[in-house]
């Protein structure tokens, strides 16, 4: 009888794996690379120490990951012909630093571990790492993704967040992954940190309306200030802090920002001028502990999107490159 129930169990568990249905889970690389958490970590510190770059440079790696073929580390990938994710328009203004915290990790677990932690993994591991690093909450991150085999430009398109989106369609489009709008709300607070080029947000200062040339949502004295550091025609290089008030600090000042009409793009100030939103926006605004518990829930539901687990995929030796 014990042997019946025993081997009915083992064949559930083949069925369940087999079928690719294997699940994230926190402490998924337990025995096979214990520390992997704190090497990610100290390649994490090692380039911070380098620039302030690598924490928004990273955070935002996780969105165009994740949302593009799931969270399978397909931003990554290198192509010579130039017609990879990371080559896609949307992606023109990644900051290499963010990749380079990927790979740094990577080489120092793989010293370790060789082929057995996915890139995709790490790249988690480090958002949330840069997180904490700023000032932000820790949360453990469920592991087990496995690393995808497709990665194109041309399925970038129409996946990822525009700055000029309303918020139906930022629900929209955070919805296909799963997450709901307060998810949505919380994790846009990751513009409390990084920049902005001035091409993101130029119509809200130049050419906003037939009635208005600046969006009246904006507000004037801050509205001065983005038409003082981005003139028409100016450099494109030329960016501005997403948090005009505390640009390296993993806070909530960042929907204080929103309700004084300092949201830099037309997403972001959505959130506060549509009624549908703005409740939530307030209340992250007042109560930190409570936009730092919604930001790690969100976090983690972000990391699910489209994984693949089990057989699925690949464990890449080097992140920018399939295995060959
Ligand atoms: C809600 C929809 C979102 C939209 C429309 C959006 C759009 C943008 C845009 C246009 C930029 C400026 C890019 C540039 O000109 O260099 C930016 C920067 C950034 N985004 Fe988002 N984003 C969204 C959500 C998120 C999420 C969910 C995260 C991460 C959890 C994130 C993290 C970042 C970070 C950290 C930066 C600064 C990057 C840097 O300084 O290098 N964003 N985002
Ligand atoms: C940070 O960088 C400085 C030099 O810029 C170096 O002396 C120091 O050891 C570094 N610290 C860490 C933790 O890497
Ligand atoms: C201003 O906006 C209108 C309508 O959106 C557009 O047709 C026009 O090209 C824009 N002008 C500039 C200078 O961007
Ligand atoms: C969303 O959840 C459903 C049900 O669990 C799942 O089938 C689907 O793959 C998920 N979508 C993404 C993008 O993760
Ligand atoms: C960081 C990065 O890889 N950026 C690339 C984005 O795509 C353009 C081409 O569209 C490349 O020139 C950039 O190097």
């Amino acid at each position: 009888m014990e042997a019946w129930r025993g081997l009915c169990l083992a064949m559930v568990i083949i069925m369940l794996t087999g079928r690719g249905e294997a699940q994230l889970k926190q402490n998924f690389y337990s025995s096979s690379c214990p520390n992997v958490e704190s090497i990610v970590k100290q390649a994490v510190v090692t380039k911070l120490n380098q620039t302030f770059v690598t924490i928004p440079a990273t955070l935002r790696l996780i969105l165009h990951d994740c949302f593009v073929e799931g969270c399978d580390a397909s931003i990554m990938i290198a192509s010579p012909n130039g017609d990879a994710e990371k080559d896609a328009p949307d992606n023109l203004s990644l900051a290499g630093d963010g990749f380079d915290t990927v790979i740094k990790s990577k080489a120092a677990v793989e010293v370790v571990c060789p082929g057995v932690v996915s890139c995709a993994d790490i790249l988690v591991i480090a958002a949330r790492d840069v997180v904490v690093l700023a000032g932000g909450p820790f949360f453990e991150v469920e592991l087990g993704r496995r690393d995808g085999l497709i990665s194109e430009a041309s399925r970038v398109t129409g996946n990822l967040p525009e700055p000029f989106f309303n918020l139906n369609q930022l629900n929209a489009i955070f919805a296909k992954n799963n997450l709901t709008q307060d998810d949505m709300i919380a994790l846009s607070g990751a513009h409390t940190v990084g920049v902005s080029h001035c091409s993101r947000f130029a119509n809200r200062l130049y050419n906003f309306s037939s009635s208005s040339k600046v969006d009246p949502s904006l507000n004037p004295i801050y509205a001065q200030q983005l038409m003082q550091a981005c003139p028409q025609n100016v450099d494109p290089l030329i960016a501005v802090d997403l948090d005009p008030v505390t640009p390296q600090i993993f806070d909530n000042v960042y929907y204080k920002n929103l309700v004084g009409g300092k949201g830099l793009l037309t997403s972001d100030e959505v959130l506060f001028t549509n009624s549908a939103s703005r409740r939530r926006v307030n209340n992250f605004a007042k109560n930190p502990s409570h936009f730092n518990k919604f930001f790690a829930n969100a976090m983690v539901k972000l990391g699910r999107a489209g994984v693949k687990t089990g057989s699925e995929g690949q464990i890449r030796t080097d992140c920018t490159a399939f295995n060959s």
